[in-house]
């Protein structure tokens, strides 16, 4: 079965998912991603992982659609008093929130088989500005359905394979709210190891959050070097006023000597300034080689390719407010100082 052949179309997608035993097919492709990360729970939970998702993505360029198939999702976690959880999935091809597709609600299950397939009708050329946005939820008779975490996939067209038919499996990320609307924030990371600087250039953000009752926010960047849980240095860009799409393009610089580069992240705040009160987190996303997903890709693609900058967008989640400062500094960051401000 040739899973890659560019002429695969709807119907074979629908026919070749359905055959029984294709679970198994999957399994056959990659028998070690599943091993791993069943096994390995500490891994899970340290990357904030709430289970995994594995789908399907093809563009069909004569009907220019996206497909999307939802396989399954595994390893959730239990979110009703029974240990398990009631899981469906909804997605969005963000920015767009009207169209709105759902999966049915598989009954007390920890990984659920969904195998359903959802269109999206974009020209081709769009995708590189659109995301997926997948939220999974717990389904609850009585009571509001709790979120179990959500994936986003951007950036389509770097994909393996695509626009032909791209298997993945993504970590759920754990969020406590469905915050379609938090926002994006674009950014390029660069590492110059024989200087030992890691350069962050805020670029921009989209749709953020409104924070203020004019329906807009005041949103400046806050950048926090983080070495196993404890901020190391923080820094942030200029605030720009009234608004939920701010443009910065402001580097920021920290000294990171080559032997430190993978024991440091950076956690990344888009904060709203307000002139009276406290400025609030309007939502974050982390950087490095134990962050989620993508955070952690980005990072391996900056230490891949030094001295170049590359830009990521990035989808900004809930702020769950874990101590940034508390616990004892790790052994390995005794040779980190906190570098000297300029
Ligand atoms: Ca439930
Ligand atoms: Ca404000």
């Amino acid at each position: 079965m040739n899973l890659s052949n560019p002429d695969f179309n709807m119907a074979q997608f629908q026919r070749q998912e359905s055959l029984p035993g294709l679970g198994l097919s999957l399994g056959r492709i990659k028998p070690e991603l599943y091993k791993q990360r069943s096994v390995d729970g500490d891994e899970v939970r340290r990357n904030n992982s709430c289970g995994r998702l594995h789908f399907i993505l093809k563009y069909d360029c004569d009907l220019e659609q996206l497909i999307v198939k939802i396989h399954r999702a595994q390893d959730l976690p239990a979110k009703d008093f029974s240990g398990t959880s009631d899981p469906y999935v909804k997605i969005y091809l963000l920015p767009d929130r009207k169209t709105k597709h759902q999966t049915k609600v598989h009954r007390k299950t920890l990984n659920p088989v969904f195998d359903e397939v959802f269109l999206f009708p974009v020209g081709y050329g769009e995708l590189a500005t659109r995301k997926l946005h997948f939220s999974v939820y717990d389904f609850d008779r009585f009571s509001r359905h709790d979120i179990i975490g959500q994936v986003v996939v951007d950036n389509f067209l770097e994909l393996n394979d695509f626009p032909r038919e791209t298997r993945l499996c993504r970590d759920i990320q754990y969020v406590t709210s469905d915050n379609v609307d938090l926002g994006d924030l674009m950014f390029s990371l660069c590492y110059l190891p024989t200087a030992g600087r890691l350069t962050i250039t805020m670029i921009k953000a989209q749709n953020l959050k409104a924070m203020d009752i004019t329906g807009a926010s005041d949103p400046y960047v806050k950048v926090s070097l983080m070495c196993e849980g404890r901020r190391l240095k923080k820094r942030k860009t200029s605030t720009k006023r009234n608004t939920l799409n701010p443009v910065y393009n402001e580097a920021i610089v920290f000294d990171v000597p080559p032997e430190n580069i993978n024991q440091i992240s950076l956690l990344i705040a888009v904060m709203d300034y307000d002139r009276v009160g406290h400025n609030e987190v309007i939502g974050v996303c982390r950087v490095g080689s134990e962050a989620p997903s993508q955070g952690r890709d980005h990072w391996g693609e900056m230490l891949m390719y030094p001295r170049k900058p590359i830009a990521h967008w990035h989808p900004l989640i809930e702020w769950v407010g874990q101590g940034t400062t508390s616990g004892s500094q790790g052994r390995s960051c005794n040779s980190l100082k906190p570098p000297l401000s300029p």
